[in-house]
């Protein structure tokens, strides 16, 4: 009873912001992301009737409380749909800067949806697998699908109908992200506390009037390869979602001067013909889209960036899978 399974994180052009459950991860919002290669993860599930407990260990280090009790959450799931009682040995390595606003969360518990399914000898339908990573962190729904990915609100009041479905395979469109990594330490403000008090902000009303329209024009512009529609929409929607939080009492402040630079450059370097969108996660680190054509020389602009750490290439990757 042991499984392994890889997953990739994803960053949302259209953002989730904001539950309406939060126990159960239930989204304010539709979101849309693109599935990044190389921001993978690895994560083993080993069952052991031995153990007391769950054991975590992430990138070698063994884990305690608030972290294991997560992973516990979506084992204890799996483990109720299985009829299972025997506790697990959870070990995951990451290739995400854990806690950098780079979506760790997102790949970590896309994996460990897959690997402990499997675990427990369930066999789950890919929505039912995304439902599962779902109750880990909420965007990690859309890491276990490949490309770009929607994440469907829902309606229902169990969240069975709130799950990702692919829009676009990886090997559709040739895009990418550039990562600019301005901090790598952890955030001042996580995100599940940071959306949670952006939803009683006064920019938050604005978010929700205007998401469906954003959602609307990325799902066109992605079936059209409409780089500009896709990309303006993104800068648009990250800025709202930037508002909110900003307007949240106390604020919620996530860019550094760096990300402002950026945010800043990024329509003047477009001007030159250099064509790239920013987005920006819970934290100052910014990604640019962009077609295949200009991803390294935006790489070499946006490491030219006084403050910026370092800087990644991603391409569109795989969804969660498991390899052994
Ligand atoms: C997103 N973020 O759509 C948004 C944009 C951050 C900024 O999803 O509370 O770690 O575990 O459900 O999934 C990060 O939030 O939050 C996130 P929880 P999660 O990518």
């Amino acid at each position: 009873m042991k499984a392994t399974a890889r997953a990739n994180a994803n960053i949302a052009l259209v953002k989730y912001w904001g539950k309406r459950n939060e126990r159960l991860r239930l989204p304010q919002n539709g979101s849309i992301s693109l599935t990044l290669e190389g921001l993978g993860c690895e994560t083993t599930v080993e069952t052991d009737a031995a153990l007391a407990g769950d054991r975590l260990v992430l990138d070698g280090i063994g884990r305690m409380g608030r972290e294991v009790q997560r992973v516990s959450a979506v084992l204890d799931l799996i483990r109720a749909r299985a009829g299972a009682s025997e506790r697990a040995r959870v070990q995951s390595t990451s290739a995400v800067p854990v806690a950098a606003g780079l979506a760790s969360s997102a790949a970590g518990f896309a994996a460990l949806a897959v690997a402990g399914a499997a675990a427990y000898g369930l066999e789950l339908s890919p929505e039912e697998v995304s439902i599962l990573a779902r109750r880990g962190s909420g965007s990690a729904c859309r890491s276990t699908f490949g490309g770009f990915v929607e994440w469907r609100r829902g309606v229902a009041a169990d969240g069975s109908d709130s799950f990702a479905v692919e829009i676009l395979p990886s090997d559709a469109w040739k895009v990418g992200m550039v990562i600019a990594i301005v901090d790598a330490g952890p955030k001042a403000v996580g995100s599940s506390d940071g959306m949670e008090r952006s939803t009683e902000a006064p920019a938050y009303r604005h978010w929700l009037a205007t998401v469906e329209a954003d959602l609307l024009a990325v799902r066109r512009g992605i079936a059209a390869r409409d780089l500009a529609l896709v990309g303006r929409t993104a800068e648009a929607n990250a800025t709202k979602m930037h508002m909110a939080a900003a307007s949240a009492s106390p604020p919620v402040v996530y860019w550094s001067e760096t990300t402002a630079a950026i945010v800043a450059a990024i329509p003047r370097w477009r001007e030159e013909g250099l064509e790239g969108y920013f987005t920006v996660d819970a934290g100052p680190n910014v990604a640019v889209l962009a077609g295949e054509a200009d991803l390294e020389r935006l790489r070499a602009r946006l490491a030219g960036v006084p403050g910026v750490a370092r800087t990644l290439v991603c391409r569109a990757g795989a969804g969660a899978a498991l390899i052994s």
